[in-house]
């Protein structure tokens, strides 16, 4: 079949955001929407010969159709051969391993994560580099600048790809590879944790219930916890993909994740919960009557890696997003390894994992993971929590109580106000940004204030700086107030309140989060009149 080139318009609104472009299905169904986002990005890679790309999604609604668009673009942009998951699924986890496992230049990842699907839904696209994970912002940057002034797109006319039948076959001379999704993953999990020790726990009537949210990581879970582990059939529920995640909204947090935070507080609780996003990357644990905050689950995870064979060695350091608690830093003291505080974005983690320098990352939206791969992976947390369960003899609670007695309990919550209007949400920004110098050394509400600043990274590794990546407000007691806004919404703007306060006393360990955060929630008002100007008396979501 030849191959086309066709002329197009630019769309002014293909910047990436936290995580690669999300936006509406309605948005991405426009002619010419995601081809020129894709043209952009092979404009900005460099010459395609002999390469292989790895292309897979989370199954959401829109998913095939862009896959088949993608292998045509891919044939004209002249690949050697694409690796595509069967059905085009791949979880984001997974596509960084195939990257890795296969030494493919990249990966292109279909997914608005743990947005909600379906036709009126969300649909995303982002890239990734060789090392597997997502790709950095001078690349990014690059593929918006070209979005700008695109003209024309190089396509081919040949027909769709059976996605359904594992195996290769051609399009216009480019080998297109469709693999099984879950093999190459599950051999990794399996050269990191003990499967012998989980496999006798489940043995031994350790009962476990997975919640893969009708979305990308129902196959995984099964095969891996009832296929290879010997969980019980029923152990993995709402384990098929589905294109609308069954309308269902795909986020692992108590608020979304109602179903199985009712089954973990109800009298015949399983040992413990868990529950995965949209793409698979994000993940919740629970005990029994018993929620993990994400920021504790990887200081747990930290405090105890070495009683896990992958991990056995010890860790060169850790790294967690700036707003994420800063329980993680003090078990890294204990250790006396490095902890690295990076902006929002798991992009930011690669670099210090390349270079060696971290070996487990975590944010506190849910998501944690090592330099097994270079995306956060929902499945791999909850096998290692299963493996220090099954090490330690201990239960999920016990497990986090150890932490906060030994290093304190970081009261932890986040305030969501979504779907601000754009102008509010900025104003409110600027109105934050214009106290910044002024604010240190002062009282606000009864806080008193140390240190005032918007957060800016330099990369230990190469040099590069992001600036703007939050507002900080520390007091002198260590509590911390930041705000941000949100960069993977697509309506308005989301404004992102983060709360922490240190508690020493074990005595008040068991103080209910938003209880002890009113202070902290007082002050963000007084500083930021979110009531005022966005006129939301409450946030939207409470985690
Ligand atoms: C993405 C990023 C994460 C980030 C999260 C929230 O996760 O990969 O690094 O923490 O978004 O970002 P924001 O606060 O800007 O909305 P995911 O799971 O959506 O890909």
């Amino acid at each position: 079949m030849p191959i086309l080139t066709l002329p197009t318009t630019p769309f002014g609104d293909q910047r990436p955001g936290t995580s690669g472009l999300r936006k509406k299905v309605t948005v991405f169904a426009q002619k010419h929407y995601l081809e020129n986002f894709v043209q952009a990005l092979f404009d900005v890679l460099p010459d395609a010969t002999g390469l292989t790309l790895v292309l897979g999604g989370d199954g959401r609604y829109y998913n095939r159709v862009a896959v088949q668009t993608i292998l045509r673009m891919a044939a004209a942009k002249g690949y050697a051969r694409v690796l595509v998951g069967e059905g085009g699924i791949l979880s984001t986890p997974a596509v960084s391993a195939v990257i890795r496992a296969h030494k493919a230049s990249g990966g292109i990842v279909l997914s608005a994560s743990h947005n909600p699907g379906g036709p009126d839904g969300d649909f995303g696209i982002k890239y990734n580099i060789a090392n597997g994970g997502p790709a950095p912002e001078k690349v990014t940057e690059a593929v918006y600048a070209r979005s700008k002034v695109l003209s024309t797109l190089h396509t081919s006319d040949s027909p769709d790809v059976a996605l359904d039948v594992l195996g290769d076959c051609q399009v216009d001379g480019m080998q297109v590879s469709v693999i099984d999704p879950v093999a190459i993953y599950a051999e990794l999990m399996g050269t990191l944790f003990d499967f012998s020790a989980i496999r006798r726990l489940f043995a031994s009537g350790f009962r476990l219930r997975y919640d893969a949210m009708n979305a990308v990581g129902g196959p995984y879970a099964k095969a891996i916890l009832e296929g290879t582990l010997g969980a019980p059939t029923g152990t993995v529920v709402n384990a098929v993909p589905l294109e609308d995640f069954g309308g269902l909204h795909p986020d692992p947090n108590p608020v979304n994740a109602e179903d199985l935070i009712a089954h973990m507080t109800a009298a015949d609780a399983p040992d413990m919960g868990a529950a995965s996003d949209g793409d698979a990357d994000r993940n919740m644990v629970v005990g029994r009557n018993f929620v993990v905050s994400p920021s504790d689950s990887l200081a747990v995870i930290a405090a105890h890696a070495t009683l896990v064979p992958g991990y056995a060695q010890g860790l060169a350091g850790v790294a967690r997003s700036m707003p994420t608690s800063t329980a993680v830093d003090r078990v890294a003291q204990t250790l006396g390894i490095p902890c690295f505080e990076t902006p929002t974005g798991w992009k930011f983690f690669g670099n210090l994992m390349d270079a060696g320098r971290v070996t487990l990352c975590g944010e506190e939206s849910y998501g944690t993971g090592s330099s097994h791969v270079r995306e956060k992976d929902g499945l791999w947390a909850v096998l290692f929590w299963l493996n220090l369960v099954a090490a330690t003899g201990k239960s999920v609670e016990a497990l986090v109580r150890e932490l906060w007695t030994a290093h304190g309990r970081c009261v932890y919550s986040r305030h969501d106000y979504e779907a601000i209007p754009t102008d509010k949400a900025d104003a409110l920004m600027a109105g934050l940004r214009a106290q910044l110098p002024t604010l240190a050394n002062t009282t606000v509400a009864g806080c008193a204030i140390a240190l005032a600043d918007d957060f800016a990274y330099t990369d230990p590794v190469d040099g590069s700086v992001s600036q703007k990546q939050g507002i900080r407000v520390i007091l002198t007691d260590g509590s911390r107030v930041v705000f941000r806004l949100s960069g993977t919404g697509t309506e308005g703007a989301t404004l992102r309140v983060y709360l922490e306060r240190h508690e020493p006393d074990a005595a008040r360990h068991d103080i209910e989060a938003q209880t002890a955060l009113q202070p902290l929630v007082a002050l963000a008002e007084s500083l930021a009149h979110i009531r005022a100007l966005t006129g939301m008396a409450q946030p939207t979501v409470m985690t």
